[in-house]
């Protein structure tokens, strides 16, 4: 088994969501933040089986888009540094082993 853990934006999520439900897979969201932007976005996560690892990236690639952000970077002495692009996304997915499923 294994467990998916993917970092996708606050405006995809619910279409991510839906579509791994209807391919019959349970997931989980939390609340996260990113480092650099230090803005929300969301962390799922999936448990499947590995028959069905493919599967779920692929919903997971699916509904994820990418976005270009704006950020400033800090000035150099004292001198206004003009934006600088970003990409954000689309998903930003771990895949881990998961040693044991349970539940009680
Ligand atoms: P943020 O940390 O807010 O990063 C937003 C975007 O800024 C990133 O998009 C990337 O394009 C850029 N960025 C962030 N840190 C950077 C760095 N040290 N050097 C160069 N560019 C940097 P994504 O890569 O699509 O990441 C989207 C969000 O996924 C991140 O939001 C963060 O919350 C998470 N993430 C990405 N990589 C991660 C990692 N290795 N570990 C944990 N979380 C990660």
């Amino acid at each position: 088994m294994k467990l998916i853990v993917a970092i996708i934006n606050l405006d995809d999520v619910a279409g991510v969501m839906k579509h791994l439900s209807k391919g019959g897979f349970s997931s989980t969201k939390l609340a996260s933040t990113g480092g650099l932007l230090t803005e929300g976005n969301v962390t799922i996560i999936v448990g499947v089986e590995n028959e069905k690892l493919d599967e779920a990236l692929q919903t997971i690639d699916k509904y994820s888009h990418s976005r270009i952000r704006m950020i400033q970077t800090p000035s150099l002495e004292g001198m206004d540094s003009p934006p600088t692009e970003v990409q954000v996304g689309g998903a930003t997915v771990f895949v881990l082993d998961c040693e044991q499923f349970l539940k009680f």
